[in-house]
């Protein structure tokens, strides 16, 4: 569920502006290409079948497709491709012999051909100010193709990326982030870190000049946790018009950053200080959210750090029950 891009919604609505939201994961012909790619890959190279590749391998099929959407013509794609795949290192002149790359292409052809026909039927109909994507490793190469494509059909929109990056995050490193503008200039802001006020910015802001949105950068651990959104003052997320009965689960978050600081790790310089929504708030917005769909599946939700999740012990045997009362 893509709980950050509706916590911008809500965040954004709440400030007076309008946000529409589109899933392309949730279009079918979309996402039935990551089944057939990860089932051709198997068809190919049998191994994967251990690998659970359909989830170890989604870094694997962002890089392929990047390797698609940029380096196709050159001489030397299958090789590059064959770089990729063989993900333990076979030998590679076997690897290479057994790679039929043309079926793997046909795939992306049809996916890109597909988001490029939805992308342009939203765009005709509406006039929007600022289009934006989630960038994850999973989504980047989707997030450059869409809004290279909006910045040359509609190059008065302003495009805006935000989310923990490619490449496991490399929104913790200000000269990676720096590189990757350089190369997109189809993009005109990156958002490092927590969304909400950045993406107000730029909304309020239509000659606000290209560039690099961080607001935590340079500030002590102490003053971004107190200068951060307030936990009181995001609002619940908005799922607007997604289709919600299309996803296995919806969520809210019951806290933004983690309360450790492991130093390997990039999501307290990501979030700034942890902040826990609190569990009535928490819960009132599983009740809310739940009401809103009749739910009848068993509400679930996590948030940024497993403590205060909504199923940590912290969580009082009242709220429990009051939980499993509108899931049952
Ligand atoms: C919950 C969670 C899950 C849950 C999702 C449950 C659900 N129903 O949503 C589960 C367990 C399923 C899951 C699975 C995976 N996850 Co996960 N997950 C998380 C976690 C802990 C929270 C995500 C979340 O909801 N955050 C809260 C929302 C509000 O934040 P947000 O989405 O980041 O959005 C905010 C900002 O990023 C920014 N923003 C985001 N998009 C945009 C766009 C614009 C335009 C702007 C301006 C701003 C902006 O503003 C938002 C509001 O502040 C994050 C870590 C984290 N602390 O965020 C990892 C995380 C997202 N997961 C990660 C990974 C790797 C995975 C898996 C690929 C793991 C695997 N190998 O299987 C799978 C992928 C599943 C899939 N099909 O996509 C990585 C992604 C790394 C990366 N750079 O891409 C993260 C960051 C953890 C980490 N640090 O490694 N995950
Ligand atoms: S998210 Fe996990 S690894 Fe990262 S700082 Fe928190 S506890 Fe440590």
């Amino acid at each position: 569920m893509p709980l950050g891009m509706s916590s911008l919604k809500a965040y954004a609505e709440s400030h007076g502006h309008h946000v529409d939201l589109f899933d392309f994961n949730k279009v079918p012909e979309v996402f039935a290409v990551q089944r057939a790619y990860f089932a051709e890959c198997k068809a190919q190279f049998p191994y994967f079948k251990d690998w659970n590749i359909e989830r170890n391998g989604t870094e694997m099929l962002a890089i392929h497709q990047l390797l698609y959407l940029y380096s196709r013509n050159r001489p030397d794609y299958r090789e590059l491709v064959a770089e990729v795949l063989n993900m333990d290192g076979r030998d590679y002149g076997q690897f290479l012999s057994a790679l039929d790359v043309s079926r793997l292409d046909a795939l992306f052809a049809s996916l890109y051909a597909k988001v490029s026909s939805i992308l342009a039927r939203q765009l005709r109909g509406t006039l929007y100010d600022v289009v934006g994507c989630s960038l994850f490793n999973s989504t980047w190469p989707a997030t450059l193709f869409i809004l290279k494509r909006v910045k040359s059909m509609s190059p008065g929109v302003r495009t805006v990326v935000g989310g923990p990056g490619p490449l496991m995050g490399i929104t913790s490193r200000a000269d990676e982030v720096a590189q990757f503008m350089n190369h997109h200039e189809f993009i005109d802001y990156f958002v490092v870190g927590e969304g909400e006020p950045p993406f107000l910015r730029i909304l309020d802001e239509p000659e606000l000049p290209r560039g690099i949105l961080d607001p935590g950068r340079g500030l002590t651990l102490l003053d971004a946790r107190n200068s951060f959104v307030k936990a009181e003052d995001l609002p619940a997320p908005d799922y607007g018009q997604l289709e919600i009965s299309r996803y296995l689960q919806l969520s809210v978050a019951s806290s933004r950053g983690c309360p450790f600081e492991c130093s390997f790790c990039a999501e307290t310089v990501f979030w700034k200080g942890f902040r826990s929504m609190g569990q009535s708030r928490t819960y009132q917005q599983m009740d809310a959210l739940a009401r809103s769909i009749n739910a009848r599946r068993s509400p679930f939700a996590i948030g940024s750090a497993i403590r205060q999740s909504t199923a940590s012990p912290a969580i009082s045997g009242e709220t429990t029950a009051r939980i499993r009362s509108i899931a049952t």
